[in-house]
């Protein structure tokens, strides 16, 4: 018998598979439908203080091998979250609060409003590639440290950070220095590559209407560089940190491969979006498919045991 259930902060999913906090997730009917699918988990849309409306449409369009999207952080704001936490939790999955801002004291106040709810994890989105003139968070290592230490001091729930890509040695090296000096559970690794541009040249025009066409890329196109980020943080973070995979996670041999690389639960953002909710049980059947192949029979038989070429 395969056995894909995974263990984060203490907290058991029947499924490492669930949803990435961003499509599909914004009201509470979307969230209850990935609640009753075969998701693992449920994760929620990022939110903030205040309710947002995001940036203008065209705001998100699937391209040949993924999606760009530039959304701008479109949520109903915290309390509408806090407040569906009992609905969401009635249906026995683990639930997980997104929070987004701009400043320390942002994500402090939206931490403490959860701390009274049941809800189970919260993970603090660093890594919005889309407010207009706002900055990437976690290329700040300064303000992310920051963060960190205000929601270390603050939460009472296990929490972690979702981060951007990196691309060099030295800002993998100079993340995980501060990230083994936190209070932190886990990473959520990666969000989507910010700042792309997709042309149609037909119409020789950008496909999406915010920041002139630039916007994050996901999907196929960013499995290679999540797998990367997965593998270097697996490498550098102290054990008890754990990782979620996301990036480019279509089938189960994709989702074999984040295993493989270090993480312990995966979250499935543009193909979800592609797909809905019947995603996590064909993904979670063909992961269970290649173990079976293989003789695996738990995550843990090959987590993190990537060989490379001697
Ligand atoms: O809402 C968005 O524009 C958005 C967010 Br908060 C994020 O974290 N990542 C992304 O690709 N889009």
């Amino acid at each position: 018998m395969v056995d894909i259930s995974a263990n984060l902060s203490g907290i058991h999913f029947d499924s490492c598979i669930m949803n990435a906090s961003g499509p599909l997730d914004t009201t509470l009917d979307e969230l209850v439908d990935i609640a009753i699918s075969a998701a693992g988990g449920v994760v929620m849309k990022s939110c903030t203080i205040e309710a947002r409306e995001g940036n203008p449409s065209p705001r998100y369009m699937d391209i040949e091998w993924g999606s760009i999207n530039s959304m701008g952080l479109p949520n109903l704001g915290y309390k509408y979250y806090n407040e569906i936490v009992p609905k969401l939790k009635s249906y026995g999955k683990p639930l997980i609060a997104s929070i987004a801002g701009v400043a320390s004291e942002e994500y402090k106040k939206i931490v403490e409003a959860f701390n009274s709810s049941n809800v189970d994890i919260l993970e603090i989105n660093l890594s919005c590639p889309n407010v207009v003139g706002k900055p990437q968070i976690g290329y700040d290592f300064e303000m992310s440290e920051e963060i960190m230490n205000v929601v270390g001091d603050v939460s009472e729930k296990p929490w972690g950070v979702k981060l951007p890509p990196y691309f060099d040695f030295i800002h993998f090296e100079e993340m995980a220095t501060i990230l083994n000096n936190t209070k932190i559970s886990f990473i959520v690794s990666i969000n989507s590559i910010g700042n792309a541009l997709f042309i149609d040249w037909n119409s020789e025009k950008v496909v999406i209407k915010p920041k002139g066409g630039f916007g994050g890329l996901g999907g196929k196109y960013i499995k290679p560089t999540a797998l990367a980020n997965v593998r270097k943080f697996h490498e550098l973070l102290n054990k008890k940190i754990k990782i979620v995979g996301v990036g480019g996670i279509y089938t189960g041999i994709d989702a074999f491969e984040f295993i493989l690389s270090g993480a312990t639960l995966l979250q499935l953002g543009t193909s979800f979006s592609q797909e809905g909710p019947p995603i996590f049980e064909r993904i979670s059947k063909e992961l269970c498919q290649i173990m079976g192949k293989k003789g695996y029979t738990t995550l843990d038989d090959f987590r993190g045991k990537l060989k490379v070429i001697e």
